[in-house]
């Protein structure tokens, strides 16, 4: 069975003023389905076809780009779709929260590390937050679409929180602003979902 772009649990323009409309229809409609389609393509006819998304980035051969680039790009996008809400916003709870305050002192200084991880992603990436099997949690960003779940890439654990620094998730609505932005995705963020992601990888 070949990939397929997930629907969104929202509309297109609920998540604004955050992220606007139309950088969400082109996001969605035309970046993932573009990466969704290129990756079947890749996996299509090789031994690498019919193997879950999970499976394949986390034993993928990093030379192969086709799959690292249009693999990654389906992953992160899953991810990133899935942990914003119009409802997002707040602060974590729960064991989520305490891992943080562990990991970072408080949600605030989380919320600067993470912000500055993805301000200083030069040119285009991503910013993630991973828990360890331990419990313990960690920030990273990747260049282009690589992510954490693939070896080697200097970035470990299951990635819970993952924010896109691409021009095209932002530059409609933010121009160079990519700061405002990351400010803006903290109003989005679905707190429970990531709790829950968080909950299941340790
Ligand atoms: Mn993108």
């Amino acid at each position: 069975m070949s990939f397929q772009l997930p629907d969104l649990n929202y509309g297109f323009d609920s998540l604004e003023p955050h992220i606007d409309a139309k950088t969400m229809q082109i996001h969605h409609g035309k970046h993932h389905a573009g990466y969704t389609s290129k990756l079947n393509a890749a996996v299509e006819g090789t031994d690498l076809e019919g193997k879950s998304i999970e499976d394949l980035l986390s034993n993928l051969d990093l030379s192969n780009s086709a799959v690292r680039n249009n693999g990654g790009g389906y992953y992160n996008h899953c991810l990133f779709w899935e942990i914003m809400s119009p409802n997002g916003g707040g602060s974590p709870s729960g064991d989520l929260l305490s891992a943080i305050e562990k990991a970072f002192g408080s949600f605030d200084e989380f919320k600067a590390e993470f912000s500055k991880a993805a301000a200083t992603r030069f040119g285009s990436g991503w910013a993630w937050l991973c828990a360890h099997s331990d419990g313990s949690l960690e920030i990273c960003s990747t260049a282009n679409q690589d992510n954490p779940i693939m070896n080697g890439i200097g970035c470990e654990g299951s990635p819970i929180l993952g924010l896109d620094v691409w021009e095209h998730a932002y530059y409609l609505n933010y121009q160079n602003r990519r700061p405002d932005y990351i400010n803006g995705f903290f109003n989005v963020i679905d707190w429970a979902k990531v709790g829950e992601k968080y909950n299941s990888s340790i």
